[in-house]
């Protein structure tokens, strides 16, 4: 049987989806990511790679295939672990190894894979999970990934299109035995909407704040789904939706969408351009979220990740502090996020916050220490995500009766909010509910949410080098250690400016070296982040024209 199953395996590789490109491609900070046309063999690899992790770990593996935030003709994939994490670290080197291996090794390498991880169980057919997103190209590659996972012997569940979150949280019912929740689209719309009606009561307005939000849904996946949500909202939030087109139109992410709007700090394209009108954009896959809106001049104002983590913090602060249940809270940042936000965290909020490396992964991995972790990167990517043993203290606490009113209704505020979550991963949409539900509470418009901090004038840059992994960073990114002698460039650059800081990194997703900036004024900060680009270029070899200052 195996023998068998071994000649599928290496026959469809070679015949249906044989090795094509020449150079090698990592898995990165969310799996691979690509030009589209370079992945089928990647797409029947991955497929693979999914079973052999379901045997391992003797449960349901997702795959998503998406590109999320990149253009349309990009694409990409990755593996979701049975609670709903990225594929764990120690594997992401086997995800690299068995795409990058020629056709005639792949049987090595599989081999390798299961005697390392003494994989016995060969003869199960573990289930996984598979989902794509809006792409035209995600049709085919999806067939690729269900073609490996047949040939290796597991067995399929597509859902079709669907965002990365609602995959992730495919995959954690169906690992939990639907302890979370149903494991189909519907199961998931009725959880979300469910828990915000019951939250929200009859009273749909409150103070300033008022029950309609402008939703950019960038021409992807995030479009599609929010009509479903909407009909489960019956009214108690009004969500007016655009950019909506076709499959296939070329306008995913174009002048619109969650990354738009972070990178370029602008209004996106496609909605109208009301004064003080709260509006939200997601991006491509729906797992990131922004918020903003434009002023009576016009002038741009955005509520990213910082805002709607440090939003979060501060409400899940007083609720808890009301409910007189002793939890740790916490929150979780990366180098982006904004120097006035880890401020306001650490002296007003007076939560402990935590900064780790770019990627959900890690930001989810140190969210899971405190009981309650929060944790946003300042591109809208984010959750929160409650320890089960918090979980039941909350419970038990209701249960025993002991809690004073106030302390009763702030415990079964935070119950009930926890379902409005997806503690899976950072999901647009749930986190839309999430902020939708605190400024109800609070009774504020967008004007005041901004109020808390200001934040300091910052920038993102994009340098084009030969080879970007000739940059490598330590400390949670914020220092450069290789090419030599470029970290010291950029701390001078900085000591000129006040309240400057800097740091680049290379991209896990783009073939780009990212340069992040901050200063005391916008004009420093432009300045400062087109002087550290130009160290980027001339030191880590920049191609094409370098960057002017
Ligand atoms: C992915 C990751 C995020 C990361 C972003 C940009 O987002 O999931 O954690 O912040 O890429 O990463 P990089 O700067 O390494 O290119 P998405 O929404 O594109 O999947």
């Amino acid at each position: 049987n195996n023998k068998l199953r071994c000649r599928t395996v290496y026959a469809f590789a070679r015949e249906m989806y044989p090795k094509t490109i020449k150079h090698d491609i990592s898995y990165g900070t969310a799996g691979f990511r690509t030009r589209a046309t370079d992945l089928s063999y990647v797409m029947y690899r991955m497929g693979l790679l999914a079973v052999l992790r379901a045997r391992y770990k003797n449960a349901v593996i997702g795959v998503m295939i998406t590109a999320s935030h990149n253009p349309e003709p990009d694409n990409g994939v990755k593996l979701v672990d049975p609670m709903g994490e990225m594929l764990e670290q120690s594997w992401e080197k086997w995800a690299t190894k068995i795409a990058n291996v020629t056709d005639d090794k792949l049987e090595n390498v599989i081999n390798d894979i299961i005697a390392e991880y003494n994989i016995e169980n060969m003869n199960d057919r573990p289930e996984i999970v598979i989902g794509k997103d809006t792409r035209p190209s995600s049709l085919h590659l999806s067939k690729a990934v269900i073609d490996g996972v047949l040939a290796m012997g597991g067995k399929p569940v597509d859902y079709g299109i669907v965002t990365t979150p609602q995959l992730h949280y495919f995959v954690v019912c169906k690992n939990t035995r639907r302890a979370y929740g149903q494991p189909t689209e519907d199961g998931y719309y009725k959880k979300l909407t469910n828990a915000f009606k019951k939250v929200r009561g009859q009273n749909f307005n409150n103070g300033n704040y008022v029950n309609r939000v402008l939703y950019d849904g960038a021409n992807g996946v995030g479009a599609k789904k929010i009509k479903y949500l909407k009909e489960g909202l019956e009214g108690s939030l009004i969500v007016d939706m655009y950019n909506d087109e076709i499959i296939g139109s070329g306008k995913l992410n174009y002048l619109c969408g969650a990354d738009f709007v972070k990178s370029q700090q602008k209004f996106p394209t496609g909605l109208p351009q009301d004064p003080n009108v709260r509006c939200c954009s997601v991006d491509g896959d729906a797992d990131r979220i922004v918020y903003y809106y434009l002023d009576e001049n016009k002038k741009f104002h955005l509520m990213d990740g910082d805002r709607i983590a440090t939003l979060i913090a501060g409400f899940l602060k007083e609720v808890l502090e009301k409910t007189g249940i002793s939890l740790k809270l916490g929150l979780v940042q990366t180098a982006y996020a904004n120097g006035a936000s880890t401020d306001y965290i650490t002296n007003e909020l007076k939560v402990p916050v935590a900064c780790v490396p770019t990627g959900v992964k890690h930001l989810h991995h140190k969210a899971l220490s405190y009981d309650i972790g929060v944790y946003f990167e300042a591109n809208g990517h984010g959750t929160v995500v409650f320890k089960n043993s918090a979980k039941e203290k909350l419970r038990t606490a209701l249960e025993t009766n002991n809690l004073s009113d106030e302390q009763k209704h702030a415990t079964e505020r935070l119950i009930n909010i926890i379902d409005i979550i997806n503690e899976t991963v950072g999901d647009a949409i749930s986190d839309m509910l999430l902020v939708e539900t605190i400024l109800h509470y609070r009774g504020w418009d967008i004007k005041d949410w901004e109020k808390a901090y200001t934040d300091l004038p910052n920038k993102l840059l994009k340098v084009t080098v030969q080879d970007r992994t000739v940059i490598t960073t330590t400390d949670a990114e914020r220092k450069c250690v290789t090419p030599e002698g470029l970290q010291a460039e950029i701390d001078a650059i900085v000591a000129k400016y006040p309240k400057g800081r800097s740091f680049v990194r290379p991209s896990g997703t783009e073939d780009v070296v990212r340069v992040y900036a901050e200063a005391s004024t916008s004009q420093d900060c432009d300045k400062l982040a087109a002087e550290v680009a130009k160290k980027v270029f001339e030191l880590a070899g920049g191609t094409g024209n370098p960057p002017e200052i």
